[in-house]
């Protein structure tokens, strides 16, 4: 169905805002497919440069645009977005819209849809129309959707993974894929802010026994402190969940005016517990942001998990 992308004289490329890896290697894997296989202008277009986290890409290859920076495109295509509030298209003015994505959601906003909620990434989905349509792909190519693969399902070890994803990763390790590169990049490589920050997290997190919580309040003072940022806080609360005979893990952030809590557990769905602050996500992660005291939040979490 995509053999129409050749009736298009401009492409422009899309995805979500705060893009992460999944959306930036389909995002790239798809410019580069188009170019390898039609004799069509494509770009792909993001609202904001790209942190160092991604220079593992040639980022100069994505084209930044906002109100300042305007394109005119005939067919946009989103990859990765859950649904059209999501889509960082500030600055694109397009007639057609395609949406390729794999999220359970309200995601059907194209004129066509390439859904499959099955699929471990985008990246995977992007695979698949690649070979049911015969398009040509090279190792630049396989190393993206490669790169989608392994962020969105952790290096392997998350939910979505069966034999039918691994022989995918077969055929793109063919084109000579480094797969120790990709690995590393993706979760092999930590600022020494974020090293110290952790270290400092699993000397003084506050363990709660009767409960089998675990807790750290990441205020502004222990930042300071420390002479590391909010964003410092990356990867702490993954391994904070590694902790055995816990079942809760909380990391409260402090950050402008509110808290920003993130929420790990194996046997307690975090989802509910987030919803009574407004938040959400998974069962085993999720998320919320409030403005109340660290103490009332700890204490609403104590309250509600003493009544489980
Ligand atoms: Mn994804």
């Amino acid at each position: 169905m995509l053999d129409i992308l050749g009736n298009y004289k401009k492409i422009g490329i899309v995805t979500h805002i705060n893009p992460d890896p999944d959306a930036i290697g389909s995002g790239l894997a798809l410019m580069k497919t188009i170019n390898l296989n039609f004799n069509t202008e494509v770009n792909f277009f993001i609202n904001e440069p790209l942190t160092d986290y991604f220079n593992f890409f040639d980022v100069n290859e994505i084209t930044i645009s906002d109100a300042d920076n305007c394109y005119d495109v005939d067919l946009l295509i989103s990859v990765d977005c859950g649904s059209i509030d999501r889509v960082a298209k500030e600055g694109i003015v397009y007639k057609d819209l395609i949406n390729i994505d794999h999220h359970v959601s309200k995601n059907d906003f194209g004129i066509s849809n390439f859904i499959n909620t099955e699929a471990c990434s985008t990246a995977e989905i992007l695979f698949d129309i690649f070979e049911n349509n015969n398009f040509k792909i090279n190792s630049e190519i396989a190393l993206c959707l490669y790169y989608g693969f392994m962020s969105d399902t952790g290096n392997l070890s998350w939910g979505k993974v069966n034999s039918t994803t691994l022989n995918k990763l077969a055929k793109l390790k063919l084109y000579g894929v480094d797969h120790e590169l990709v690995s590393k990049n993706l979760f092999g490589r930590r600022k020494i802010k974020n090293l110290r920050l952790m270290g400092y997290v699993l000397q003084n997190f506050i363990l709660i026994e009767r409960l089998k919580f675990c807790y750290f309040v990441m205020n502004k003072d222990v930042l300071e402190t420390l002479d590391a940022k909010y964003e410092d806080c990356e990867g702490i609360i993954e391994l904070m969940k590694t902790l055995e005979g816990y079942d809760i893990f909380l990391l409260l952030k402090e950050h402008r005016s509110e808290f920003k809590g993130s929420l790990r557990s194996n046997n307690v769905d975090v989802n509910k517990l987030a919803s009574i602050f407004g938040g959400g996500g998974h069962k085993k992660a999720a998320g919320f942001s409030i403005s109340e005291s660290s103490d009332k939040i700890i204490n609403r979490i104590k309250i509600y998990l003493g009544n489980l």
